[in-house]
């Protein structure tokens, strides 16, 4: 499709400057795909399944099936929402892309989870800057049929919409849990290390750096330290925080966050690739019969 997403300005967030679209609310134009886009689609879900074998967690591929999502062609955004409306009551919407965080949280809190409406092209096959119809639908939307993952979602909402009456401080360490939990996050499962990040499990290079490179830190859950630590968006993450369970994010939603707010305000950020005394550590462990990159 050679439509181009408006652009209508540029944010600047700790992320740096960010395209920010139109907030507007677009019907999925599925019908005017093109081959080329559906390709693109099979492409990238063929290759990331193969490499998620073994690396991303239970929920994640088991979702995709009940969603019915394969390679053959994009999946209908209402053919989704059936199922996710007899579920967690989860909606997806169609969007141009990045919303300004106020638009973005109170979607969430009202568990509507925007999904751009255009594929990349591609050559932007391998990396691509912005999140496209491919990161959302094929990394977050499986886990939004996770009970207890749909809730922190939507609690995660919430406290967006409270976190942007509070400070931009608070924005921004509220914006750091989503991007080491919801985004690059590792989860414990049967004593292995898997991924649920959607930001990785989206990305060819990272859902293996992730998991085999002995260059990260991969350090258990601590809300407070994850909400002090930076992070890139230009590499691979220096990084990975490791729940034990979805149920572990959802308590930790539970108390409220102001005065942990108040709490970080007096205290510097640490470097994203910072390692602390007090963090516990996580081996990465060997994980049986991965799809090496060769295989890939
Ligand atoms: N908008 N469409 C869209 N998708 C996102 O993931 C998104 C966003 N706007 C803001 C945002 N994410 C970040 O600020 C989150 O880290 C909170
Ligand atoms: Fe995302």
């Amino acid at each position: 499709m050679s439509v181009e997403p408006r652009r209508i300005e540029n944010q600047l967030t700790d992320k740096g400057f960010v395209p920010v679209y139109t907030t507007a609310i677009i019907e999925q134009p599925w019908d005017s795909y093109t081959e080329q886009d559906h390709a693109t689609w099979s492409t990238l879900f063929k290759r990331q399944r193969e490499i998620l074998k073994g690396r991303a967690c239970a929920e994640f591929i088991d979702n995709q099936e009940r969603f019915g999502m394969a390679a053959g062609q994009i999946p209908r955004f209402e053919e989704i929402n059936a199922l996710l409306a007899k579920t967690t009551g989860w909606q997806l919407i169609g969007v141009e892309g990045l919303l300004p965080e106020l638009d973005f949280f109170e979607h969430l809190a009202n568990r509507r989870f925007p999904v751009t409406w255009w594929i990349r092209r591609p050559e932007q096959i391998d990396y691509i800057a912005e999140p496209d119809m491919f990161h959302d639908l094929f990394g977050h939307v499986p886990l939004l049929l996770n009970p207890v993952f749909a809730d922190y979602m939507a609690a995660y909402g919430r406290g967006g919409v409270k976190a942007h009456g509070v400070s931009a401080e608070a924005l921004v360490n509220l914006t750091r849990l989503y991007w080491y939990t919801v985004e690059f996050g590792l989860i414990r499962q049967d004593g292995a290390l898997r991924i649920y990040g959607s930001g990785i499990v989206s990305s060819k290079g990272e859902s293996i750096h992730c998991l085999e490179s002995d260059a990260p830190n991969r350090i258990g859950f601590d809300i407070k330290r994850i909400m002090r630590t930076r992070y890139r968006i230009d590499t691979f993450q220096k990084t990975y925080f490791v729940i034990d369970s979805f149920e572990q994010l959802m308590e930790a939603t539970r108390p409220d966050f102001v005065p942990i707010y108040a709490e970080l305000a007096t205290q510097p950020a640490y470097p994203a690739a910072a390692v602390l005394e007090t963090d516990t550590l996580i081996h990465r462990g060997s994980g049986e019969g991965w799809a090496t990159d060769a295989d890939a």
